[in-house]
């Protein structure tokens, strides 16, 4: 009877992290692996990312030019659309704002679409990626990322559920407006907040 509050993960996971784990999330110990499609090949001799639409000049990177900028690490929760969150994620790689200060980005520029090898995208507004969490990460735990989880370069937005942390990233297009990206075409939400459960729309 009082017991039954303690009847499914979720409801523990929650009494025990409420303030740290969302509603209807519970904590998972691996690292369960998600995409659609398959992994894509990548070449790091051939790897390019590219900053292009409203920006006042197209940025590209090499691989070799991407690693040299400076490096980061920070610590982050994961928050899954499929109700599972993971904490304590140390990314490293490259902050958001050490790759914006290489851009100059249009004043109509109010929201990204991220592109990622293999065709996958998504939208994230540009206040919301151009933030003190967010990171282009190439290694997890100290510890380079596998494959499939996004092996060399992932997008780490914590504060969104994670399908908007694409792996296996190639660039970002700078828009005027909020357009869906992949799973936001099929249903998924528009902006994604796992603390009010903008799962679907
Ligand atoms: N390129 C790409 N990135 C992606 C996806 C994908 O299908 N393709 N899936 C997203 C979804 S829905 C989730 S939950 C996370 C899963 O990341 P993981 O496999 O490292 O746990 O990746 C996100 N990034
Ligand atoms: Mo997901």
């Amino acid at each position: 009877m009082a017991l039954d509050i303690f009847n499914t993960r979720a409801k523990k996971d929650r009494l025990e992290h409420g303030d740290r784990l969302p509603p209807g999330q519970k904590l998972t110990d691996g690292w369960p692996v998600l995409h659609y499609g398959g992994i894509p090949d990548i070449d790091l001799a051939t790897w390019k990312f590219s900053i292009v639409g409203l920006v006042d000049e197209e940025v590209h990177f090499t691989w070799d030019e991407f690693i040299a900028l400076p490096q980061t690490t920070l610590r982050s929760d994961i928050h899954c659309v499929t109700h599972w969150s993971k904490f304590d994620n140390d990314w490293t790689g490259v902050h958001i704002r050490d790759l914006m200060s290489h851009v100059g980005v249009k004043a109509e520029a109010k929201h990204v679409m991220l592109h990622s090898y293999g065709g996958y995208t998504t939208n994230v507004p540009l206040a919301e990626l151009v933030d003190d969490d967010v990171i282009f990460a190439h290694s997890h735990n100290h510890e380079p990322l596998e494959k499939q989880h996004g092996w060399p370069l992932r997008l780490v937005v914590p504060k969104l559920y994670f399908w908007k942390s694409p792996k296996w990233v190639r660039g970002m297009v700078f828009m005027p407006d909020e357009k869906p990206g992949f799973w936001e075409m099929y249903g998924y939400h528009i902006h994604g907040d796992p603390w009010t459960e903008e799962r679907y729309s």
